[in-house]
């Protein structure tokens, strides 16, 4: 199997990060490649749920996965094993990517051929929300153990995700996590998200999860 590269990227020169987000846009929407944001705080099961989404959409989609971490490689290696094309992104310290650090990704990925890339962002809730990568959708995964309150604590990343996948949902009976209460809160910060429960670990949930990406794929790339 093919190795994957481990590539330092630096932070954008470019003062204005939406304006080189929407070039971005355009660009992969001329290439006809989607562009997925995956965000959540660090353990939510952003990777586990990657493994299971190449699983159930490899055999429609040529898929690539942009693995962002401050350091290691671990997640770029599982990935790689899935037989999906993978890079892994060291961010120098920084808790987030902008535009220009994605496109940087795109490049040393190499987008040709590819249908859809997820980007999986740096583990946190806050800083990623902040920057507009470039992406298409932006999703984002809260796990059931960090709390039903979590859509309250941290507004932007809600108000910013196209879909919230509520993960480990096998662990409910151990935690006080109120489904309908988190799925209220949500709403209160984003009326129009999607939101879709799974269990990464069990593969439950995520047939509707990759139904709704698959379709977004398409409608993007027509
Ligand atoms: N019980 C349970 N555990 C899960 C589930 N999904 C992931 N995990 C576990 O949660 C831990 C973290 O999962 P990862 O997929 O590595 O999470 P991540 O968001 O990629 O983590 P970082 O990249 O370090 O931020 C692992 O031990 C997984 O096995 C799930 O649905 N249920
Ligand atoms: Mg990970």
């Amino acid at each position: 199997m093919e190795e994957f590269k481990v590539l330092e990227i630096k932070t954008s020169v470019f003062a204005d990060n939406n304006i080189q987000a929407g070039k971005l846009r355009e660009e992969l929407k001329a290439e006809k490649v989607f562009l997925l944001n995956l965000m959540s705080s660090p353990g939510a099961g952003k990777t586990t749920t990657l493994t299971r989404t190449i699983e159930a959409l490899k055999s429609d989609l040529r898929i690539g996965v942009m693995e962002a971490d401050i350091d290691s490689d671990v997640d770029a290696r599982t990935i790689q094993q899935t037989g999906a094309r993978a890079i892994q992104l060291h961010t120098g310290g920084m808790c987030h990517l902008d535009a220009e650090m994605t496109r940087q990704g795109l490049e040393g990925l190499n987008t040709d051929g590819l249908d859809l890339v997820i980007l999986e962002n740096v583990g946190n809730l806050v800083c990623p929300a902040e920057f507009d990568t470039g992406a298409v959708k932006n999703a984002m995964i809260l796990s059931v153990p960090e709390g039903d309150d979590k859509p309250l604590k941290y507004p932007l990343m809600f108000s910013i995700c196209d879909v919230v996948l509520i993960n480990k949902v096998d662990v409910m009976p151990y935690f006080n996590f109120d489904m309908e209460k988190c799925k209220a809160n949500i709403k209160l910060r984003n009326p129009k998200a999607k939101i879709i429960p799974i269990s990464a670990l069990k593969n439950e949930g995520i047939r509707e999860w990759t139904d709704w990406l698959g379709n977004a794929v398409k409608a993007w790339c027509e």
